[in-house]
């Protein structure tokens, strides 16, 4: 009744904003991602009939606050093996937590793949990815590595919204420099972000209608591996994603000072010819993806922005990992 299961962070080059579906956590909007190699959550999940409540502990701290999607997405694998038995989580990330580095992909992700292996369910990945979809709708692509899609899908019982692989990390082995901006957990989340952006975003509707095309424009350009190509629709997704929270009532600010001076950093090496985009998302950390010739100079470019306080390196890395066994 014991499982553990790694699973990294993503980040999404066409960004996923906005649900379809709050409850059912369907998104309004594919999105296309890169898993990251470095960045992981690694959980252990034990059913134990004895226990009278769901416990979780993040980071060596016990975490009622954030028991509630927990239990829920558990509630989903308890419905599936016929069993009421409670669990105790333990997960720890070796990145910060809540600060826009996409715990919650990694975390829920490895939620999902630890708790269907410790009640013995055989699933398969694409499951498992609409599964980690109902705890976070990004962790869906965090069950694959490499570049991977999340299909929003049509069906109002989300049975067609799930992501799959699109390219291996082997095929086109990117690299991902993260500067951190700042520490500590953001004030407003994702899913409330998002929520806002839906119903007070005068942009928000312009936001879903020109997402398919920006869709074709990756999936095009990752295919034919064209840098270039993929700079334009990652960078433009991005800037589009924020400007529709930030014209959302009241607005959402998600950068700080050094977010946008590391963001004209990477622009500056680009006009210079160095093969490298940025991205943003809901926290103020900067992720600039390079070519494999450039993360030296992008690692020290970003590191010498006044403000920045760290310099995170990773490639591209596989899906969830399951390991059973217990004790
Ligand atoms: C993304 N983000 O595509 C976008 C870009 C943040 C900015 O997916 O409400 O934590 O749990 O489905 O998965 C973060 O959203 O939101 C996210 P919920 P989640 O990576």
């Amino acid at each position: 009744m014991e499982a553990k299961a790694r699973a990294r962070a993503n980040i999404a080059l066409v960004k996923y904003w906005g649900k379809a579906d709050s409850r059912l956590k369907i998104p309004a909007v594919g999105s296309i991602s890169i898993t990251l190699d470095k960045l992981w959550t690694e959980t252990t999940v034990r059913f134990d009939s004895g226990l009278d409540t769901d416990t979780l502990e993040l980071d060596g701290v016990p975490r009622p606050d954030r028991l509630t999607r927990v239990s829920a997405t558990l509630d989903l694998l308890r419905e599936l093996a016929g069993t009421s038995a409670r669990a105790r989580v333990v997960s720890r990330n070796n990145f910060p937590t809540g600060a826009g580095l996409a715990s919650s992909a990694s975390g829920f992700a490895a939620l999902v793949g630890a708790g269907a292996a410790a009640l013995g369910l055989t699933l398969s990945p694409t499951e498992l990815s609409r599964l980690a979809r109902r705890g976070s709708g990004s962790a869906a692509r965090s069950i694959f590595g490499g570049f991977v899609e999340m299909h929003a899908g049509k069906a109002p019982d989300g049975s067609d919204s799930f992501a799959e692989p699109i390219l291996a990390a082997s095929e086109w082995p990117l690299e991902v420099v993260v500067a951190i901006a700042a520490r500590g957990e953001k004030d407003v989340g994702s899913g409330e972000g998002m929520a806002r952006s839906e119903t007070s975003s005068p942009y928000y509707p312009a936001w879903v209608a020109s997402h398919p095309d920006d869709l074709a424009a990756a999936r095009k350009a990752i295919a034919a591996r064209d840098f270039d190509a993929l700079a334009d629709v990652a960078e433009r997704s991005c800037l589009k994603m924020h400007a529709a929270a930030m014209a959302a009532s009241p607005p959402l600010l998600y950068w700080k000072g050094v977010t946008v001076e590391a963001l004209h950093a990477v622009r500056a090496l680009r006009r210079e010819g160095v093969p490298v985009f940025f991205t943003i998302d809901a926290g103020p950390q900067l992720k600039a993806v390079c070519l494999p010739e450039a993360r030296e100079r992008v690692a020290a470019e970003l590191g010498a922005v006044p403000g920045v306080l760290d310099v995170l390196t990773t490639g591209l890395g596989p899906g969830l990992e399951v390991e059973t066994g217990g004790r």
